[in-house]
């Protein structure tokens, strides 16, 4: 079967999360993805977190699925050639280099242009234009000056970086999104074009509820769903809502069976209105259907925490899987709180490939995520990282090389 990406192809600047995040999806949708890399070294996260001494790293071969790899000095005269070749030859070049690195190698937009004029130059910058265009940005700058940190934690502690890597993986789904959009309009103008994806933004994007909040905040000074309602005290920023629902329906993280020794043994429980009658009776508390102050979702506003409380006493006698089988009964929406080992071994997980087992010939087996979106028509096989330049001839000969000219090429220090 066929991808939806067939016959695109990009030429892959990327490194460490963001971009490679990028390039991965779009190789997983059938593009061809070749990363070019420094000889030596390559993408530096070929080398961090290593758990297996001088092999590739997970952090490396779980962002560089479905790719090939090359290697070229952009800074190299030589080198230089055979990237111009491939911008000739590609469709789409991703980068995210620190500001101004791609036109210090020489690949100004209008060099770019001259090359090519079809090709789509996308970019992850840490911030758009403005005071901080110039900066380095890694995950948790982006996640800070995004917004996040400061609505994430609880209101009595500091502000708090989410474990989802929202700032680069995010960032690198938002440029995807735009290459594919940039892809569509070429067939009707003909004409590559420059997409952007600032890492401040994307979080931003990803954060836009408490911008509402914000705007709400202003306008009323309070807000009935966070946890500050009534007893606390709201400034002229979002607080933190510690685990209030983003949404209109109240919901907070509950002990469960085992917390005091398993670390994850907790529930997410939403008291959505239509099934209180269903809750109230779950956990044994019918007089709260008459109550006047439990009775209606305005009236219960003000006693969420201790509706919480009480629902907690309830779920702290059944361990979380239980639970959610007895809600679920319901349909009370929750959810249990999976430990990255739990993930792992879940079989359906792995039945849709969302969780997928890798071989790598130097590491061995290992899993890693697939491609979270499916398709019906264009099924994502995930195939493991190439190692560091194991694709360099290859290409090299599609371009035209001959085997001497390659040579040449490697003691000239090109590739
Ligand atoms: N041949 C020759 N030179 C190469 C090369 C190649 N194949 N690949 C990279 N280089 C050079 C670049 O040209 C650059 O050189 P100059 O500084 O002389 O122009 C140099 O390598 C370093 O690139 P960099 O500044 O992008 O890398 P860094 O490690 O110093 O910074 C990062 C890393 C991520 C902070 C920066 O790239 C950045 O801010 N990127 C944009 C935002 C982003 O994507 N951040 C998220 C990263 S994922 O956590």
């Amino acid at each position: 079967m066929g991808k939806a990406l067939d016959g695109v192809r990009i030429l892959d600047f990327t490194h460490v999360q963001s971009g490679p995040t990028c390039t991965q999806l779009l190789a997983w949708l059938g593009a061809d993805v070749v990363k070019v890399e420094r000889a030596g070294e390559g993408d530096i996260t070929r080398g961090q977190l290593r758990d297996i001494p001088d092999v590739d790293s997970l952090y490396f071969t779980m962002l560089n699925h479905n790719k090939r790899s090359i290697t070229i000095d952009a800074k190299n005269p030589k080198g230089k050639e055979i990237l111009e070749a491939l911008v000739k030859r590609c469709d789409v070049l991703v980068e995210n280099f620190a500001p101004g690195a791609l036109d210090r190698m020489g690949f100004t937009w209008e060099r770019v242009q001259q090359l090519n004029p079809r090709m789509i130059v996308a970019s992850v910058k840490g911030f758009g234009p403005g005071p901080y265009e110039d900066c380095k940005v890694y995950e948790n700058v982006a996640q800070c000056a995004g917004g996040s940190a400061s609505t994430t934690g609880f209101d009595d502690g500091p502000p708090l970086v989410t474990g989802a890597q929202i700032g680069d993986s995010g960032t690198g789904l938002h440029l995807a999104l735009g290459i594919v959009a940039a892809l569509y309009q070429r067939n009707t103008t003909g004409k590559g074009q420059k997409v952007l994806a600032a890492m401040q933004d994307g979080v931003l994007n990803l954060c836009r509820v408490k911008l509402r909040d914000q705007q709400r905040l202003a306008r009323t000074g309070v807000m009935e769903e966070y946890p500050q309602y009534p007893n606390g005290k709201f400034g002229d920023a979002v607080p933190r809502a510690g685990n209030a629902s983003g949404g209109g329906q109240p919901g907070w993280i509950l002990k469960c069976k085992g917390w005091e020794t398993d670390p994850n043994a907790y529930i997410y429980f939403i008291t959505q209105a239509p099934v209180w009658k269903d809750i109230c009776k779950v956990i044994g508390r019918e007089e709260w259907l008459t109550h006047p102050d439990y009775a209606t979702p305005k009236a219960r506003l003000p006693h969420l925490m201790e509706i919480f409380g009480k629902i907690e006493e309830w779920t702290k006698t059944k361990d979380k899987f239980e639970a959610m089988e007895i809600l679920n009964k319901y349909d009370i929406p929750c959810g249990p709180i999976l430990s990255m080992k739990e993930i792992a071994e879940e079989p359906s997980l792995r039945k849709t490939g969302t969780v997928v087992e890798v071989d790598h010939p130097k590491r061995g087996k290992y899993l890693t995520v697939g491609n979270p979106i499916k398709m019906s028509d264009s099924p994502s096989d995930v195939s493991r990282s190439p190692l560091l330049g194991e694709h360099t001839e290859e290409v090299l000969a599609e371009l035209g090389y001959t085997k001497e000219q390659v040579a040449e090429l490697r003691s000239a220090g090109a590739i």
